[in-house]
C-alpha cells in the first residue's frame, strides 16, 4: 500500500514516488486471477500448500540455480575481457527455468528454447561448453549432441514456437508420450509466430508446453507495453487450451504447474500456456544498460524476491542447509564452471567463411561464391 505523510512520519515528495513506483511495479505482475505461489518470499510455505519435490531434490534444483547464476557472472566477466561475444543472463528466473525444467524428462520430452534458459538446456543433456561456445560466436555450439532432446538456442524472436508444435504434433502422430517444452517471453509473445503456433497447436491438440516467462522486459519495452490485455495467460483460452499464471520466483509453484501441464499433455490432451511472473534482474544482455530505462526501487522490489534466497531459506527451516554445505556446493560449481570455460577456450576459433556452413544440405552458386571469396579475404 502507498503510505501517506502523518505528524509523525512526514514522507517527503520523493519519498512518496518511490512508493508510488513500487506499487505500480506491484500491481503490474500481479495477475487478477488465481496465480499459484506456494513459497513465499521469506522461504515460508504458504497455509495448505504441499512442497512438490523431496529435500534432495530441491537440493538438486538449487545446485542447478547456484550453477546458472555463477555462469552468469563468468560470462559477463568473459564478455568483458573480450573472451566471449555476448551473453544473456538467467539472474532473476533460476527458478522460473529450473523448476520447469525438472518436470521434463531427458529421456523423452524435448525443450526448445529462446535463449535464456541455460540451467534447464545444460541438465537435459545440452554441454555447459557448448553452450558458452555459442555466445562466444563458434558454431560448434550450436551443434546439439546426438541423442540430447534439445533444439538449438533461437535468437528469431519466436521461431521456434511453430517448430516445437510441429515437433510436438509429430511425436503425437508416432504415437510418442513425449512432450516438448518452448520457452518464450513477453516480447516474443507479440510476435506472429506465437499465435499462429498457439492456434495450431490447439487446433491439433499437441503436446506442447508454452512456457512464457514474463520478466518484465523486452530489452527497454515494459510488459505493460506489450499487451493491452490484463495478463499473458488468459490469451490461452482463444486457441482452446488452459493458460495458468504462476510466481516464477517460487521453485515449488512453477515445478507444481509445469508438472500438470506436462501430465495434461502426456496424457493426450493437448497443450497448456503458463505465464511465469518473473524479473529479469538486470541487463537484457551484455551490450544493453537498464539504468536507461530501469527505476533503481524496481530492482530492489525484486531483489527482496530473489528466488534462490527464497529456496536456501526453506532448506535452513528444514535443517537442510548451512553455511558449510553452500561453501562446498558453491566450490563445485566453481571447478565445472572453470572446466568449460577451459575446454570451450580450447575449441579452433571460426572462420569467417563457417557462416556459410550448416545453412543448406546443397549451398546455392551465389552462396558458394561468397564463401569462396571470404576464404580468399584471409
Ligand atoms: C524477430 C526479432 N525481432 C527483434 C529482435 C531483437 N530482440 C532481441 S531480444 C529482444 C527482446 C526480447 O524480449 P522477450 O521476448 O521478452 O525475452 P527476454 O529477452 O526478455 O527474455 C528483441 C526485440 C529479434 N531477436 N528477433
Amino acid at each position: 500500500m502507498t503510505a501517506h505523510p502523518t505528524a509523525d512520519d512526514p514522507k517527503t515528495e520523493a519519498e512518496l514516488d518511490l512508493d508510488r513506483k513500487q506499487e505500480e511495479v506491484e500491481q503490474s505482475f500481479a495477475g487478477p486471477g488465481e496465480r499459484l505461489e506456494i513459497l513465499s518470499p521469506d522461504g515460508t510455505v504458504r497455509p495448505g500448500a504441499e512442497v512438490p519435490l523431496s529435500t534432495e531434490q530441491v537440493r538438486d534444483a538449487l545446485r542447478w540455480m547456484m550453477l546458472s547464476r555463477t555462469v552468469d557472472v563468468r560470462a559477463i566477466s568473459l564478455q568483458r575481457q573480450g573472451r566471449m561475444g555476448t551473453f544473456s543472463a538467467v539472474r532473476g528466473q533460476e527458478a522460473s527455468v529450473v523448476g520447469s525444467s525438472f518436470a521434463l524428462d531427458p529421456a523423452r520430452d524435448w525443450i526448445v528454447p529462446q535463449y535464456r534458459e541455460l540451467p534447464g538446456v545444460v541438465r537435459h543433456g545440452f554441454p555447459l561448453d557448448g553452450y558458452l561456445l555459442y555466445w562466444m560466436g563458434n558454431p560448434a555450439g550450436g551443434r546439439v549432441p546426438d541423442g540430447v532432446k534439445v533444439l538449438p538456442l533461437q535468437i528469431a524472436l519466436a521461431a521456434q514456437l511453430p517448430h516445437a508444435v510441429g515437433l510436438g504434433w509429430g511425436l503425437k502422430l508416432q504415437g510418442s508420450d513425449g512432450v516438448v517444452t518452448t520457452y518464450f517471453g513477453d516480447g516474443a509473445s507479440s510476435e506472429g509466430d506465437t499465435h499462429e503456433a498457439m492456434n495450431l497447436a490447439g487446433v491439433t491438440r499437441a503436446p506442447v508446453v508454452f512456457f512464457l516467462q514474463n520478466n518484465g522486459w523486452a530489452i527497454s519495452t515494459p510488459r505493460t507495453k506489450q499487451t493491452a490485455a490484463s495478463n499473458f495467460a488468459s490469451r490461452a483460452e482463444g486457441y482452446g487450451f488452459p493458460g495458468v499464471i504462476v510466481d516464477g520466483n517460487d521453485l515449488f509453484a512453477v515445478y507444481t504447474a509445469m508438472q500438470q501441464a506436462v501430465e495434461r499433455a502426456r496424457r493426450g490432451e493437448g497443450p497448456t500456456l503458463i505465464e511465469s511472473q518473473t524479473y529479469r534482474m538486470g541487463a537484457h544482455n551484455t551490450a544493453d544498460d537498464p539504468t536507461r530505462y530501469m527505476e533503481p526501487v524496481e530492482l530492489s522490489g525484486w531483489d527482496e524476491r530473489d528466488p534462490i534466497r527464497r529456496v536456501t531459506s526453506w532448506l535452513r527451516s528444514q535443517d537442510a542447509w548451512d553455511d558449510e554445505a553452500e561453501r562446498e556446493m558453491q566450490a563445485g560449481i566453481d571447478r565445472q564452471v572453470d572446466e568449460a570455460i577451459e575446454s570451450a577456450e580450447a575449441f579452433a576459433p571460426p572462420n569467417p567463411e563457417q557462416i556459410y556452413t550448416h545453412v543448406y544440405a546443397d549451398p546455392p552458386e551465389r552462396l558458394r561464391a561468397q564463401q569462396r571469396a571470404a576464404l580468399d579475404s584471409h
